[in-house]
């Protein structure tokens, strides 16, 4: 730590002292803690060694010559201190340490809470203290906290810091508190896998929404976006299944392993890709005990816990279900009958219907024509592709229901009454950028969410604030920013964007993934679209040059992956399962008393409006997610965001390696540069003139004017700041401005509070 740095602050706060201020801090309910600030003062040395104290090169747009070198150097610099958090502006880097950092502990977790105007080095707590006091002060009615960065970066583990620390800071000890805590756990086993890129990676996104009443978190809400349930049947070289397959092997007691029939890992088909890959090191990973305590604390039944586990241990066991073909080539039974035998009675009893059943349903469709049934024959390939989506469907269906239970307890009923006070917090956690040697739909949708949030950030840095400044007559440099607007329009557009046409071709019966990809060749292809060339080696084949970097796509699957189609005969099976929970996943009839609770009855209900909603009118995987990515942004534009972009040093998910041209890359991709140079140079901060006048009118007593404009002038030449600039509705503030005001006011609140005191006193 350097000289200069101690001595900055040791002089700021024996200035304080010498004064005799108190830091005076507005809880949620209105009562006044004041906190010595000896005792900060003390706090600030004890872990000065470990985070930062106050520098420059904290926020690295107040630096003067800013260029991708300088900006790499310094986080470079700074990662080699384990100084991972840095900001740019109000935008919180992090760099992701892979290891275990003593960030985060309790006397760090404290230090966080209810900042007060010392400015304190960057941290995702330091995030989180300012999203929770713009609740506490209800500033906001809707706040977002978008985390982005490539797959392995981060996210999810900062994510998990941020709720942790926000539930913290409203008490930490309510039950519901631990409900929305638990959710990670379990949502994890059931979601994220081993991939190349990260060993704990999310294969689904998420956005959970907070919701708070007088500072007090009241219900929780979360939606996933699109699980990466192929993973369910087969995986990549280097990857492995979700991670709860393993568990069961792992950590289940013998005898329960006995009642689910479950062998060993390796005699598992779906677990069979890399039979010789374990688990590779991770500090997310969590252990069954924790997936069934957050079960258990989130409402979960036995009956439901254990139908649960015979559901996958179903799965894994259809997955060694094999076929033979008949002298004229159509599937039949396999040639090791007694085996198949054994594994159809364990499928039988896993899934609660009849084996002859199952077995018809995987090697023959039935339709219905003129009052006659006509019997068709499956292929070998048929039978294969059949059995494959039973399995990914109950898996997606699954994950689906296990959201909406956790919902159901995390969604509190509040007073009607109190409905206006309810401010939220959003948190969004999707899956990150990828790009492997072989990608698939699932890397495109995935890509595409990341497309959105990208155009979001854009959105929300660049042009509404360069839109903003021309409507209010503000004068500022011409920004230039890399926009990906017409990426996503070759996706989105309707009728001819690359989701619609994936969907005219899954209508036509004789399409095929090459026809598809003919398609988009001759659309976009030949520099028609810039962000898309054709592979002209490879039928199957399109690149599409992405933010982050040129992708090339494999469209075998394409067609099936996008239909998504699961035989009506399955369907009909499972609704009449002996099991309460398969027939609830596939919208069946309840048998009487089969569901233990109204609350398991409210679940099904959705479930069956959702259905009939389906039945009417069944869209595609590519339109529903379009759907989803499009609330979502809604949902986006109506929070005031703030940013955090993580940061991945090196590919090799190894601790002290920072690999100079991979870093680079993301700066570049993601804009950091161009962030840093508008959050500088722009006014990030901006309140209409009224806002402004109500938050910091105290500061100046004089009223020259009822002309709201020339109030807020005068308010702020009297506060000495520089660099404001006043629009024609609103004021426009540098992105430092409010901490100097918020200084300006608690001064003003100190002294009124003396002079209360001395007036008590004088009293008395
Ligand atoms: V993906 O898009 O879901 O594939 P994420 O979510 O960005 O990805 P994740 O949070 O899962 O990445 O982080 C990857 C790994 O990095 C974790 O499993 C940890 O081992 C490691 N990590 C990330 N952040 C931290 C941290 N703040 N401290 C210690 C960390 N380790
Ligand atoms: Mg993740």
């Amino acid at each position: 730590m350097s000289k200069g740095r101690h001595s900055r602050d040791g002089a700021r706060v024996s200035s304080y002292r010498k004064e005799g201020v108190e830091h005076v801090l507005m809880t949620p309910s209105a009562n006044v803690i004041t906190i010595m600030l000896t005792q900060e003062q003390q706090l600030f040395s004890s872990i000065k060694d470990t985070i930062s104290m106050v520098d420059k090169n904290d926020d690295l747009a107040k630096l003067s010559l800013l260029t991708e070198d300088i900006l790499l150097e310094h986080l470079k610099h700074r990662y080699d201190k384990n100084l991972i958090y840095t900001y740019l502006g109000d935008i919180l880097v992090a760099v992701n340490p892979f290891q275990e950092t003593n960030l985060y502990t309790t006397q760090i977790r404290d230090f966080y809470r209810y900042s007060t105007d010392i400015q304190k080095p960057p941290h995702v707590y330091a995030l989180v203290d300012l999203v929770y006091r713009n609740v506490c002060h209800g500033i906001y009615k809707q706040q977002c906290c978008v985390i982005s960065g490539e797959s392995g970066s981060g996210k999810t583990e900062s994510t998990k810091l941020f709720l942790k620390q926000l539930m913290y800071l409203c008490g930490g000890s309510s039950q519901l508190e631990q409900q929305i805590l638990q959710a990670t756990p379990l949502l994890e086993s059931f979601g994220n896998a081993q991939t190349v890129m990260n060993n704990n990676s999310s294969r689904f996104g998420k956005y959970i929404a907070l919701k708070f009443i007088n500072g007090k978190v009241v219900g929780a809400q979360i939606s996933d976006y699109l699980l990466e349930k192929s993973r369910v049947v087969i995986q990549s070289p280097g990857e492995r299944n979700f991670h709860i397959f393993y568990y069961l092997f792992d950590y289940l007691p013998l005898e329960t392993k006995q009642i689910l029939c479950l062998r060993t890992k390796h005699d598992y088909k779906y677990l069979l890709t890399n039979p010789s890959l374990d688990v590779q090191n991770t500090t997310a990973m969590n252990s069954l005990d924790e997936v069934i305590n957050a079960m258990s604390l989130l409402n979960f039944t036995d009956k439901e816990q254990h139908s649960m586990f015979r559901i996958l241990s179903g799965i894994l066991t259809i997955g060694n279900l094999e076929f033979s073909i008949d002298d004229e080539g159509f599937t039949q039974q396999t040639s090791d009958e007694e085996k198949a035998k054994k594994n159809l009675s364990i499928i039988s009893n896993m899934f609660g219907v009849n084996s002859d059943l199952i077995m018809e349903c995987l090697t023959t469709m039935t339709t219905l024509t003129r009052n006659e049934r006509v019997i068709r024959k499956f292929s070998l390939q048929s039978s294969q592709d059949a059995r494959d989506a039973l399995s990914k469907h109950l898996y997606a269906r699954l994950f689906s229901w296990l959201i909406g239970k956790i919902n159901e307890t995390l969604n509190n009923p509040y007073p009607s009454q109190s409905y206006h006070h309810v401010v939220e917090i959003g948190l969004l956690d999707i899956y990150g950028f990828e790009h492997f040697e072989l990608n698939s739909f699932e890397q495109l949708c995935i890509n595409l969410a990341n497309e959105q949030i990208q155009f979001f950030f854009n959105q929300h840095i660049f042009r509404m604030e360069m839109t903003e400044y021309e409507n209010e007559g503000i004068i500022a440099e011409r920004l230039t920013f890399t926009d990906n607007q017409t990426l996503l329009e070759l996706f989105m557009a309707k009728p001819l964007g690359i989701l619609s046409l994936l969907d005219d071709e899954s209508r036509l019966p004789k399409a095929t993934d090459q026809t598809f990809v003919e398609k988009l060749n001759y659309r976009f292809g030949s520099n028609k679209h810039e962000c898309y060339s054709i592979n002209r080696n490879n039928k199957y084949s399109f690149t599409i040059h992405h933010y982050a970097g040129k992708v090339s796509y494999c469209a075998l699957g394409f067609l099936e992956k996008n239909r998504d189609t699961l035989s009506d005969s399955v369907v009909d099976m499972f609704k009449n399962s002996r099991d309460d929970l398969i027939r609830l996943l596939f919208h069946g009839n309840p048998s009487d008393g089969s569901i233990d609770s109204n609350k398991g009855v409210g679940v099904m209900l959705q479930h069956r409006t959702a259905a009939e909603k389906d039945a009417r009118n069944r869209l595609t995987v590519g339109a529903q997610y379009r759907n989803s990515l499009q609330i979502l942004m809604d949902r986006m534009c109506a929070s005031h965001p703030v940013f955090m972009r993580c940061l991945k040093p090196n590919q090799q998910k190894q601790a002290y390696l920072f690999d100079d041209p991979f870093v680079r890359a993301q700066l570049r991709y993601c804009g950091m540069l161009e962030t840093t140079r508008i959050r500088k140079e722009g006014y990030s901060v901006r309140l209409s003139f009224e806002e402004f006048i109500q938050k910091y009118g105290l500061l100046s007593k004089a009223r020259p004017s009822n002309v709201p404009s020339i109030t807020c002038r005068y308010i702020l030449e009297e506060t000495h700041l520089t660099e404001w600039q006043l629009g024609k509705t609103k004021v426009f503030l540098k992105y430092y401005h409010p901490e100097n005001l918020e200084k300006l006011m608690n001064k003003y609140r100190q002294a009124a509070l003396l002079i209360q005191r001395r007036f008590r006193g004088y009293v008395g």
